[in-house]
């Protein structure tokens, strides 16, 4: 497990000891990597502090992946962190108002629906641009982000999420074959439902857990430390040719078709 001896990372998205965020950066720090973290909001700041603590993070620092500032900012932060090099950057942020996840995704309004794409793909963009310089000083880096079913079909009240997923995934080729020129490597896992706080909050969650249970392959669902391991695969060198890819985390549910 010493995999990550010597590297570095940021993650994005630790709300929690439930976030998907943090299930992956307790792999990464015990397989000896160093990371910082950002947080949105003071309410998590508490938190996130703690959680941090427990791995020896240098850095933790606010960032509201809507604001440019705040992206460049951290980044900057990071750098100094880290002697100018980054090698891991772990994306796992989304957000739509939970108005737009129950209903009529036809309902969408036009300014919900752009902050949804704004919080939940845009972000990746920016991110990756703004490390860019950082990772190729590294000599190449390793990107993953969090993605969803939802995106390639429709799923029942996923709505405007979906189509920030969809958006999300593209993104990920784009920047793969752009950022590959430098080394650096873009991926996703999609995961099927895990109960975060994100996901806690939507009605008929424990139902979509049964519907996981009944028809995956596997007949059953997934933690998020399964997500962890597959993370940690594709963030580890073990994956060096391995860029714009999905890596599936649901117990085989993407591969049916009833
Ligand atoms: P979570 O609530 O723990 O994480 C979501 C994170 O997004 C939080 O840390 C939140 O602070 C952050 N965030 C929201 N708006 C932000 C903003 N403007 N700026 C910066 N950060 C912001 O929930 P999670 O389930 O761990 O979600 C992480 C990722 O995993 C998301 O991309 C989600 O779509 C994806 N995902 C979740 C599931 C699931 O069932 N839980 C399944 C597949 C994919
Ligand atoms: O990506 C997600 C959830 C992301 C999410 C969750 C919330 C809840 C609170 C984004 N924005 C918000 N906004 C809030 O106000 N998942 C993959 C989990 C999820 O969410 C669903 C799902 C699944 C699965 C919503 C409807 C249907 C299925």
């Amino acid at each position: 497990m010493a995999d990550f001896d010597g590297k570095r990372g940021l993650v994005l998205g630790v709300a929690n000891k439930r976030s998907i965020a943090w299930a992956i950066a307790k792999r990464l720090a015990d397989g000896g990597a160093s990371l910082a973290f950002t947080y949105q909001g003071e309410r998590i700041e508490a938190g996130v502090r703690e959680l941090a603590g427990t791995v020896d993070s240098p850095l933790v620092t606010e960032c509201d992946v809507r604001s440019d500032d705040d992206v460049a900012r951290v980044v900057a932060e990071v750098g100094e962190a880290f002697g100018g090099e980054l090698d891991l950057l772990v994306h796992s942020v989304a957000f739509a108002a939970a108005e737009d996840l129950a209903g009529r995704f036809t309902d969408t309004p036009r300014e919900r629906f752009w902050m949804a794409l704004d919080v939940s793909a845009y972000s990746l963009v920016a991110v990756a641009r703004a490390a860019e310089p950082l990772l190729a000083a590294a000599g190449g880096g390793s990107i993953l982000t969090m993605t969803y079913l939802g995106g390639e079909r429709a799923v029942p009240h996923y709505n405007v999420m979906g189509v920030a997923k969809a958006a999300l995934d593209s993104s990920v080729q784009y920047l793969a074959w752009d950022l590959g020129q430098k080394n650096i490597r873009v991926n996703a896992i999609s995961a099927g439902p895990v109960r975060t706080l994100a996901a806690r909050s939507i009605a008929g969650f424990p139902t979509m857990e049964a519907i996981v249970e009944e028809r995956a392959p596997l007949r059953r669902h997934i933690s998020a430390d399964d997500v962890g391991a597959a993370a940690a695969f594709l963030l580890s060198d073990d994956a060096r040719n391995v860029t714009g890819t999905t890596l599936y985390v649901d117990s085989g549910y993407h591969a049916m078709g009833m």
